[in-house]
């Protein structure tokens, strides 16, 4: 796909003209907190177009995009293949809330392509997704207590907003005004990467963990690759005291390989929640997983969940294109393979040069730079990250068209849209940040 750099506008402030009558209407200015711009100090760009790895903001100037609307666009931005295939769905009307060939087979799809999902319900978000997964696999063990990590994020459910006790035996606290205690209760929230507290929760509360839920690979505390042994623990664990364990593959599906990661560490677990890359950007969820548990939610079963607009049409239609897309180019994961690596590599060489303390850590197409020493493998190491160095950083990017998630703590994805020149234009930049960063700390 050709990108195509546009000439940088001099206009500037239309996104703070925008920000400032945003922030009259909606909360924030913004409908999801991280676009606030708050973790980077700055009022937030507004966006009004974008195609393949390139953004353009309401000021007319452009970027090479790094955040891809936080995971669905692995294609780019106005793929070909998901603006034909949504706009043949709209010839033919925006929803029906009737059943439609159209989520069969997307429901295909996701079966052929993630094995573990026997059965799918489309919903339509990630939030969604999890709130459905967590209530069936309550239903399903008739238990009530959930174990998830801190620093796993899975949506804005009440009862995983939710932060770690003071220690294993203690459950969780409300991380989120609203949260009722009696609904953090029922949360255990425990170190990721830490098998030996996962075994120690397990004998404290043996017979009652309804389900263990976790990002495969972090990607909402930082990329945080799950060490040798975690992932086979819990699918242990789980497997022993007759609890599921429930794969958060929102950001993950379909991303660090086709299969996603369950594929790509070879374990299979219960239920997988998905959403982000099968709506091709538009509004989309999916639970699912052994064909027994599903069969326990309604009509079929005892479990309730609904929606309106799930397997909306139009969401679905550009599902399927980047789905099939997936399915015609098998070399397409190994090009964004080797360029995420290249990039993560030269992240690393060039904060080295700079003598600018970072860590990179990167799963497939996912990755970032965490303005630490490192390892970072979990929330307490990644949160030592050096988040004013972060925010520096930021800005000297985004000042070189480069634009990066506005938060230490989230994940950079490159797309299949983004080319060998693109991550040369990046590195360059990066080169003049870092440098930039030294000669301020010399
Ligand atoms: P949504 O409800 O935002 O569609 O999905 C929630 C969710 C669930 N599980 C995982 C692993 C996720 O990463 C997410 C959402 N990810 C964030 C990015 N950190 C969405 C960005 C935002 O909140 O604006």
């Amino acid at each position: 796909m050709q990108n195509i750099l546009f000439p940088t506008s001099q206009k500037t402030s239309r996104s703070a003209e925008l920000f400032e009558r945003a922030r009259k209407l909606i909360p924030g200015g913004v409908n999801s907190p991280v676009r606030a711009f708050r973790a980077v100090g700055s009022s937030p760009v507004f966006l009004v177009r974008g195609r393949g790895s390139n953004v353009v903001d309401a000021d007319g100037k452009h970027y090479l995009d790094y955040v891809g609307a936080w995971g669905p666009l692995l294609l780019g931005h106005a793929h070909p293949d998901v603006e034909r295939a949504v706009g043949q769905a709209l010839e033919r009307g925006t929803a029906f809330g009737f059943a439609t060939e159209a989520e069969v087979r997307l429901a295909e799809l996701i079966n052929e392509i993630v094995p573990s999902v026997e059965k799918v319900r489309l919903v339509t978000s990630g939030t969604e997704a999890t709130m459905s997964a967590i209530r069936l696999a309550r239903g399903f063990t008739e238990r009530k207590k959930i174990i998830k990590f801190i620093g796993g994020y899975h949506g804005h459910v009440d009862s995983l907003l939710v932060k770690a006790g003071s220690g294993v035996a203690t459950f969780s606290l409300p991380d989120s005004a609203g949260v009722p205690k009696e609904f953090a209760d029922l949360t255990l929230a425990l170190p990721y990467n830490d098998v030996a507290t996962a075994e120690r929760a397990f004998a404290e509360h043996a017979g009652q963990i309804a389900a263990v839920i976790v990002e495969p690979v972090a990607g909402n505390m930082g990329c945080v690759p799950p060490s040798q042994g975690f992932l086979p623990a819990l699918r242990e664990l789980t497997q022993r005291d007759g609890s599921l364990l429930i794969f958060d593959e929102v950001m993950t599906g379909f991303r660090v390989s086709r299969g996603g990661a369950q594929e790509l560490y070879g374990i299979r677990p219960d239920l997988t929640t998905l959403g982000k890359i099968i709506g091709g950007g538009l509004p989309i969820g999916a639970y699912g997983g052994r064909a027994d548990i599903m069969d326990m939610v309604a009509p079929e079963g005892p479990v309730y969940q609904a929606g309106t607009l799930a397997g909306n049409p139009l969401a679905v239609a550009a599902g399927i294109a980047m789905l099939e897309e997936l399915r015609r180019r098998p070399l397409l994961y190994s090009e964004m393979e080797a360029r995420s690596q290249r990039l993560a590599d030269g992240l690393q060489e060039l904060a080295v040069d700079a003598r600018i303390p970072t860590c990179v850590n990167r799963v497939g197409s996912m990755l970032t730079l965490f303005f630490t020493p490192g390892p970072v493998v979990d929330w307490s190491s990644a949160e030592r990250a050096d988040r004013d160095r972060f925010a520096k950083f930021f800005h000297l990017m985004i000042e070189r068209n480069i634009l990066l998630p506005p938060s230490q703590f989230e994940a950079w994805f490159v797309s299949a849209a983004h080319t060998d020149k693109d991550v040369d234009i990046t590195l360059d930049a990066a080169e003049e940040a870092f440098n930039a960063l030294a000669q301020e700390l010399s």
